[in-house]
């Protein structure tokens, strides 16, 4: 069996989100999310689930962070719950918030996990939203205040910072096609939401550097890759128009402070109304960071077509191909290909900021989940990870999703992505074999390939 040796010092980690995990709704103080309203609405998320409950982070965190050593993890990734801490959205801080945070990220360094804070994973203040959300242009500097108020909390604990986490989630599900929260379906307001997304990134850029605080920031993106159906020159402009659409105008726009020219006519000859930029608002977008936050799950396949409009294409699902229970085809080839691309179109050090997959998981009766499936996945994935290291990618962690089953948005609890089973009636924990597959792997920093 060879043995695919990763860089010494190489990051090993887990990603989960507040809304995701830590239930608690209305705990100590804390105020309604933009999903928190959605979810009460029925018919939006399957089954009805909401995140009233989660996985019960808020209040099993301690007990989280000594599975999450379990796991190996040298880093977790955590994400703030913006109402717990501002329940207006702005001005009054809510101290019982904050220490929260501050007991979560005591109890992951008890446990020689390093946290990784990300700042805005969609769970804005259902005050703001009211206020227009992310088409008003106030809703970046309250979130730059959110972010100025973390990190004089914590000073030099955490070594990696995000700002935002996939701006084309958010924009796209959020404002194209209404999937999740706020459920607007306007692809014109949906640029602008990204446009404003971008410019809050910015600005936690700008308060990160002036504050003083020790670690490295970056902002996490949603990377498909994309590949023409046929050679013929329709399906090759419809593939890179779905790239330019998903990639190249958040990419571009963060790392060459600018949108794509090419997008920009397209959207224009369908009728979109494209972000009004103000002055300094694209250098303010593109500001240094210190790492690029790469999240890859799957690939798309792009001909020509009358789907998805302004984009005209038609997204195919190749019969050749697996699926996780998202649907998703698993494309570890999309992956060398992704990074490959990100690392010579924008030459900055990455971390794998995300990457996994769902399965329908059965817990054994004595306790067991073998989930085979999860396993062959990552290996796959890894593999092309390395290969992407070897041919000169400068990659410098990865982090799965997730270190625990969690609410997967508009999908509900029905998908698990975890290491970790959580069952959701009695809360229990069950490591699964894929987690300890995963610690052995941080561990030797080796990958053991068929
Ligand atoms: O669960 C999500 C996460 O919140 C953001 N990235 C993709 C994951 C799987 O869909």
């Amino acid at each position: 069996m060879p043995t695919l040796k990763f860089p010494d010092n190489f990051i090993w980690g887990a990603s989960c989100a507040a809304f995701q995990s830590e239930g608690a709704w209305q705990a100590d103080g804390k105020s309604e999310s933009i999903w928190d309203r959605f979810c009460h609405i029925p018919g939006n998320i399957l089954n009805n689930d909401t995140g009233d409950v989660a996985l019960d982070f808020y209040h099993r965190y301690a007990e989280d962070a000594r599975i999450m050593k379990e796991l190996g993890l040298r880093v977790q990734r955590i994400s703030i719950s913006w109402p717990r801490i501002f329940p207006e959205g702005s001005g009054r801080l809510n101290q019982k918030g904050l220490d929260f945070y501050r007991r979560v990220v005591d109890a992951l360094l008890e446990n020689g996990v390093d946290p990784f804070i990300m700042m805005y994973h969609w769970d804005l203040p259902q005050c703001l939203q009211e206020k227009g959300g992310w088409l008003n242009r106030d809703t970046a500097g309250y979130l730059a205040e959110l972010a100025g108020t973390i990190y004089e909390a914590f000073p030099k604990e955490v070594p990696l910072w995000g700002t935002i986490l996939e701006p084309q989630i958010c924009a796209y599900h959020g404002y194209w096609d209404g999937k999740h929260a706020p459920g607007m379906r306007d692809f014109s307001s949906a640029l602008l939401a990204g446009h404003n997304l971008l410019r809050a990134h910015g600005m936690m850029v700008d308060a990160f550097r002036a504050s003083g605080t020790k670690g490295e920031i970056g902002i996490t993106n949603y990377l498909p890759s994309h590949y023409p159906l046929t050679g013929c020159p329709e399906d090759i402009a419809a593939a890179r128009r779905w790239d330019g659409c998903w990639n190249r105008w958040f990419l571009d726009a963060v790392y060459k402070g600018r949108y794509p020219e090419d997008m920009q006519q397209w959207y224009l000859n369908h009728g979109i109304v494209l972000p009004r930029i103000h002055e300094g608002d694209m250098q303010l977008i593109s500001r240094p960071t210190d790492f690029f936050g790469l999240n890859y799950y799957y690939s798309y396949f792009i001909g020509h077509g009358q789907d998805r409009w302004p984009l005209e294409v038609n997204s195919v699902r190749p019969a050749d191909r697996e699926y996780t229970a998202m649907g998703w085809p698993i494309c570890p080839d999309g992956f060398y290909d992704c990074v490959m691309r990100c690392w010579r179109d924008y030459g900055k050090k990455i971390i794998i900021t995300e990457n996994g997959a769902a399965f329908y998981d059965e817990l054994t009766p004595d306790g067991q989940v073998h989930d085979a499936k999860r396993i062959d996945f990552y290996k796959k994935h890894l593999a092309a990870l390395h290969r992407a290291i070897e041919d000169g990618a400068d990659v410098r962690g990865y982090l799965t999703w997730s270190s625990f089953d969690n609410f997967e948005w508009a999908l509900g609890y029905d998908r698990r992505f975890g290491l970790t089973y959580v069952d959701y009636e009695t809360q229990q924990r069950y490591i699964k074999d894929s987690g300890r597959w995963y610690a052995e792997l941080c561990r030797s920093n080796a990958l053991e390939v068929d």
